[in-house]
């Protein structure tokens, strides 16, 4: 007889996740992953005009802003034609850069560490679930002082974030053609003492971290294999104009049914048969994409769509990014690279590599020169923004008409991971990776939160919808 186990809420700050599943014999045989929440940003962009997209995206997320700002504003450089120039796109990179700096601190430290680390028996610590804390007793009590650590390296990293950024959460600077923060001798000097105080924190102490929790969890390189489809669609553009769009820091790329193939974004649909939206509405590639949300649809049990690419699922994130640009000490894992540590791991060597290469982008920067281009809203267009956000990948599309947004679509990171079943009943990349995981006490489901934990999911970002009373404006009354 199967089990049922739910982990609700199951992510400690980032929105609404429902895991359910069946355990039998010690095993999960079956898992849903459901997001609870509806937002609906998309439908509140439509109408306005094109240059507000961006303030109003972020709003999708308060840990990831920026990154739905750079995809925004990447959507109308396209839109508008505008051109970039060095200083702008080098300052658009340090301001993402810094975001996942903080965003991967965040993740293994707030929201994943005490799945392996035990705290003492007082708030933030308790509640929690009992058993297997692994840790010595001297090297769990170092981890929770790095815990502890890991706010003031956060709070620095938000810091540099604002030396061009104006503002963290929620940037402001970034406008079609650039930014509006110039480049000046003491903001680079000062963006540089806070990056070289992070990479301190990042080399010393998170990668090391990193590495004593798999030392001691070392059976979880086999749990949480997933789908072991990869998906990366490429960010920091090292070269300005077209060029950039080839010459990625993260370079854009697919490994599907154990093949690496070029990254082809006219491939990506979403599907909605499982979801909270109109049946109408499934398949559909983003560009022509739909959000007509239908609360009480038979079947469905999720608010994520269910993106696609190439009609089967795919995870995207760090891991995804390192297994396609094949970072050697992560390809070299082998099939153990697609885990639960394998996850941990690229996020962490990640972190060091991107923290190194924005100490050279800074140098790159020159003072007096310009940080954007004007450009005009188009009457009609089309526009395609495709980043990688710290927790994958991430798309906005736009369509303009009569100066006007008259659709604008989003695809995110975690809407692919942590997505429901498609229209052919594939289930999604965590749903995936939860079959198969151990559970050793159903009534402290530890292995599953751990799992899950792994691919670091925001359903405020998977969802995307500010407020209730903007949508009832124009739906139906019944929601
Ligand atoms: Ni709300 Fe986000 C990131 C984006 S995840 S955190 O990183 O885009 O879906
Ligand atoms: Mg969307």
């Amino acid at each position: 007889m199967a089990t049922k186990v739910i982990v609700d809420p199951m992510t400690r700050i980032e929105g609404h996740l429902k895991i359910e599943v069946e355990v039998a014999n010690g095993k999960v045989v079956n898992a849903w992953s459901s997001g609870t929440l509806f937002r609906g940003i998309e439908i509140i962009l439509k109408g306005r005009d094109p240059r507000d997209a961006q303030h109003v995206a972020q709003r999708i997320c308060g840990v990831c802003p920026l990154s739905h700002g750079i995809a925004s504003v990447l959507c109308l450089d396209d839109a508008f034609q505008a051109q970039v120039p060095s200083n702008g796109r080098i300052i658009r990179n340090l301001i993402q850069g810094a975001n996942y700096i903080q965003s991967h601190i965040l993740h293994f430290y707030t929201l994943a560490a005490l799945d392996y680390v035990k705290g003492p028996d007082t708030s933030p610590f308790v509640p929690r679930f009992k058993g297997d804390y692994r840790l010595p007793p001297k090297v769990n009590e170092l981890l929770v002082q790095h815990y502890l650590e890991a706010f003031d390296a956060r709070r620095k990293a938000h810091k540099m974030l604002a030396v061009f950024g104006a503002k963290a959460p929620h940037p402001t600077v970034f406008i079609p053609g650039g930014v509006t923060e110039t480049v000046t001798a003491e903001r680079v000097e000062k963006f540089r003492a806070y990056l070289e105080e992070l990479i301190r924190f990042i080399d010393q102490t998170y990668v090391p971290d990193v590495k004593t929790v798999a030392e001691y969890y070392s059976d979880y390189w086999d749990i949480g294999r997933g789908c072991r489809n990869m998906l990366a669609y490429g960010g920091f553009p090292q070269a300005d104009g077209q060029a950039g769009r080839r010459d990625l820091f993260f370079k854009p790329g697919v490994y599907t049914n154990g093949k690496f193939a070029p990254f082809d974004p006219q491939k990506i649909v979403e599907d909605v048969k499982y979801s909270w939206y109109a049946n109408d509405t499934s398949g559909l590639p983003p560009a022509r994409g739909e959000t007509v949300p239908q609360p009480r649809k038979a079947g469905a049990y999720s608010w994520l769509k269910a993106p696609r690419y190439d009609g089967l699922p795919h995870e995207v994130g760090p891991l995804a990014r390192s297994w396609i640009n094949q970072v050697p000490e992560i390809l070299s894992l082998g099939e153990r690279a697609f885990s639960v540590l394998g996850r941990h791991y690229a996020r962490a060597l990640e972190c060091s590599r991107l923290a190194h290469a924005m100490l050279d982008w800074l140098r790159q920067l020159k003072v007096g020169e310009p940080v954007y281009l004007p450009a005009q809203v188009p009457e009609e267009a089309h526009g395609v923004g495709l980043t990688e956000a710290a927790r994958g990948a991430l798309g906005h599309w736009i369509e303009i008409k009569n100066y006007r947004i008259a659709n604008y679509q989003a695809v995110v990171p975690t809407t692919w991971n942590a997505s429901p079943r498609d229209d052919r009943g594939q289930p999604g990349p965590i749903e995936q990776a939860l079959i198969g995981t151990p559970v050793q006490d159903p009534e402290n489901p530890v292995e599953i939160t751990r799992v899950v934990r792994s691919f670091d999911p925001c359903l405020a970002c998977a969802i995307h919808l500010l407020e209730l009373r903007v949508y009832s404006r124009r739906g139906p009354s019944s929601f």
